[in-house]
């Protein structure tokens, strides 16, 4: 497995809407296992394929806690069936906006279908965190970052602190 390089915004390729897979052959499971591993040393609770520059509609998870077994999931071309009404509000992260966190509000119940691994159709009901991790992941499918969640105000200071971030470490 390889450890692949993750893209930070501001990026057009995380702007893109990724395409769906035909099916889960060797090498969309090959670039499933790179995005865990790349995930697991990020660190990480999910990856998107867009995130590794892949425009292609393939993601992984694990929310499982330190100290937790290891709990990795890893979906091709998932599918939002249904949303509770009843939102919930976690304090979003992002591989690809390093160091910025914010509140985000999203459904709190979600019911996914996904091909899996072994190319196998499968659904599953989520909630918590996973629930939460799952629609951040599909949203970077489409092209769309948490912080497209918050007010323009909102989202342009944390890109702005990205920003500096990026070009202080640029001249260190
Ligand atoms: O590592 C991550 N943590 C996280 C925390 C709250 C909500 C979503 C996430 S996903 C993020 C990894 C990432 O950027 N996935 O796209
Ligand atoms: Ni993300």
């Amino acid at each position: 497995m390889t450890i692949l390089s993750i893209l930070t915004a501001p990026d057009p390729r995380l702007k893109a809407t990724s395409q769906p897979v035909k099916k889960v052959d060797a090498t969309v499971r090959r670039l499933m296992d790179d995005l865990l591993e790349t995930m697991y040393a990020a660190p990480g609770i999910g990856l998107a394929a867009p995130q590794v520059g892949r425009p292609q509609r393939v993601l992984v998870l694990d929310i499982a806690k330190e100290g937790e077994p290891p709990n990795p999931l890893q979906l091709a071309n998932p599918e939002i069936l249904w949303t509770s009404e009843e939102m919930a509000t976690y304090e979003e992260g992002c591989l690809s906006l390093p160091e910025q966190y914010a509140e985000i509000a999203r459904p709190a119940k979600a019911r996914i279908r996904y091909l899996d691994h072994e190319n196998e159709i499968r659904e599953m009901e989520t909630e918590g965190l996973l629930a939460t991790c799952l629609q951040h992941e599909i949203d970077h499918l489409d092209g769309v970052l948490f912080v497209d969640h918050l007010s323009t105000l909102k989202r342009n200071i944390l890109l702005r602190k990205l920003m500096k971030m990026k070009k202080a470490q640029a001249i260190a």
